[in-house]
């Protein structure tokens, strides 16, 4: 059999084999869910030459069938590789692709494609109009930084907009194109986001967000009371967004808040979309649920040999709905209600207390495939270390400086998964921890992975990110966290910080894998309910388990 069997996951996206990389063009279309996919055909590793778009189709965003390729590099304007780009879906209710082409002479240009066959329910070929490309890289932008088109939205006056990223005139920017029939476009003299230096954000995305009393509407074309502009930073490789307002008339973005408006040129300041391993996310509007739903691609952190070995890497975070909070200032992000159809084994704990130094086994869930969600109440914060808000600033140094295992007064609480047994060799730790500032206390998440594996030559880092959430009010704070063999997704507080890693636990490939509650605070901790489910394993490219080896 093929070596490592056990890190493919169960119900995160992958195909049958090789390398993928950023989610592209998913859109609802005729009662089926499509995802597009930068995908190497040739191999495991990344090859900048390969790059091609793999295509899937799902009822229900948990099952998923392969359909081949949809794009190749094949023609004059994309010969060297077929980036990433979107699809929108026309009025005349005909999808159309917009990608990045790597041309022949290794300029970055826009192009289209349409489907070969527009009465295919499944969209299966797609063929690229001779008159590509639809916008060529202009004079002022670097031809090898000119990539990643949104999908487009329609304004008010009937024109089609738009945005890509580009360095134009030695300024990373997101530019606005227009216009009227999808074929001629025109550049928006402003950007929509320039940043203080030529590094060129990746996947821009721009959508309207719902929030309280505000239904989003059917697209991106909706006049919503607020938008998300989100940009991939590749030299943190960071998806980062801002909330604010966007303009039609002027094609340009105010983020809201005076602080946030001053910060808007350094995108290091703005929020995070997860504050773990996770990067290139776009979102799309399910019209089937009336909702925005979020992919992103999460990739390896073990070696490239394994990757080989394996024949495959990259995976797509599971979906997740997101909407603006009560606040109005930042995005909740949960995963789609779909995966419910995959609990097994259900689990309960209720009204536990797990006291200082306490581990609790929650028993009989196997814990390599399985949703849990816990609440954590806590009965004092006298004991709350205190912390200098210049702390504030880097929270992946906080929790790697107070990792799970080291005492502290008001956490660390939280959650061991993936755990090897009693002995605890192996484990990822998920856990909050409460802090005293002057006036005001602050909730921090980690996610530690020193312990995730005895495996070498794996990246095993500590991500942290701050709560959103008032805890002297509250006393509670929830976690919700979706563990996949090789990946833990975590969602602090009922999804205000959101937290992906990988890990790559040896143990799983002999035994079980066990889950624990733990406090390592200096008072007890309640639980008032802890509901744990096995997961089943979906249907994803099923073919690649079987296939041996020789
Ligand atoms: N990957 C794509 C680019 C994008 C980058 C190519 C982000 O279009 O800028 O595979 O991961």
């Amino acid at each position: 059999a093929r070596t490592q069997d056990h890190v493919r996951t169960a119900f995160h996206f992958q195909p049958a084999k090789n390398w993928q990389n950023d989610p592209n063009g998913p859109v609802y279309f005729n009662g089926m869910y499509h995802l597009f996919y930068q995908y190497n055909p040739h191999g495991a590793l990344w090859d900048v030459g390969n790059l091609s778009w793999g295509h899937t189709v799902s009822g229900d965003l948990v099952n998923w069938a392969d359909l081949g390729n949809a794009l190749d590099p094949t023609a004059p304007f994309d010969a060297n590789g077929c980036a990433s780009g979107s699809v929108t879906v026309l009025p005349d209710g005909n999808p159309v692709i917009l990608y990045s082409g790597i041309d022949a002479a290794r300029r970055q240009v826009q192009n289209i494609a349409i489907p070969k066959n527009p009465r295919d329910p499944l969209l299966r070929e797609w063929t690229k109009p001779s008159y590509n490309p639809v916008v060529p890289v202009p004079a002022d932008v670097s031809p090898d930084n000119f990539r990643d088109p949104t999908t487009a939205w329609l304004g008010r006056d009937g024109l089609w907009r738009f945005a890509v990223s580009a360095v134009a005139g030695g300024v990373g920017s997101t530019l606005v194109y227009r216009s009227a029939d999808f074929l001629r476009w025109e550049r928006r003299a402003a950007p929509l986001h320039a940043s203080r230096d030529a590094v060129m954000a990746e996947c821009p995305d721009l959508f309207p967000v719902a929030s309280p009393g505000v239904p989003e509407g059917l697209d991106a074309s909706a006049a919503a009371a607020r938008h998300v502009l989100k940009v991939s930073m590749p030299d943190t490789l960071q998806d980062y967004y801002a909330v604010g307002r966007y303009d039609e008339e002027t094609d340009t973005f105010t983020p809201d808040g005076e602080e946030d408006a001053r910060e808007f040129g350094d995108y290091r300041r703005w929020r995070r979309i997860d504050h773990g391993h996770l990067y290139a996310s776009k979102t799309f509007f399910d019209a089937r649920r009336s909702r925005r739903v979020l992919w992103a691609w999460v990739n390896e952190s073990d070696s490239e040999t394994d990757d080989v070995a394996r024949g495959w890497s990259g995976l797509q975070s599971f979906p997740r709905a997101l909407w603006l909070d009560a606040g109005g200032r930042q995005l909740v992000q949960w995963p789609v209600e779909e995966i419910e159809t995959l609990r097994r084994k259900h689990k309960a704990m209720v009204g536990t207390e797990v006291e200082a130094g306490g581990l609790r086994e929650v028993e009989g869930v196997e814990s390599s495939q399985a949703d849990v969600d816990v609440a954590f109440e806590v009965t004092s914060l006298e004991r709350a270390e205190g912390l200098d808000p210049s702390r504030l600033m880097d929270p992946d140094a906080l929790c790697a400086e107070k990792g799970a295992s080291v005492r502290g007064g008001v956490g660390p609480f939280g959650l061991l998964v993936m755990a090897s047994g009693d002995d605890l060799r192996e484990h990822t730790a998920v856990f909050f921890r409460v802090f005293r500032l002057l006036h005001e206390y602050t909730v921090l998440m980690c996610t530690d992975l020193t312990r995730s594996s005895t495996k070498t030559g794996v990246y095993k880092p500590i991500h942290g990110g701050f709560v959103n959430v008032d805890i002297e009010k509250d006393k509670s704070i929830s976690l919700r966290t979706l563990i996949d063999r090789s990946i833990v997704e975590s969602f602090g507080a009922g999804g205000r910080t959101c937290m992906t890693a990988r890990v790559y636990p040896d143990h799983v490939a002999r035994c079980s894998s066990h889950m624990y509650v733990f406090n390592n605070g200096s008072d007890a901790v309640k639980v008032p309910k802890l509901e744990a489910w096995e997961l089943a394993t979906a249907s994803v490219n099923a073919i690649a388990a079987e296939e041996g080896d020789g």
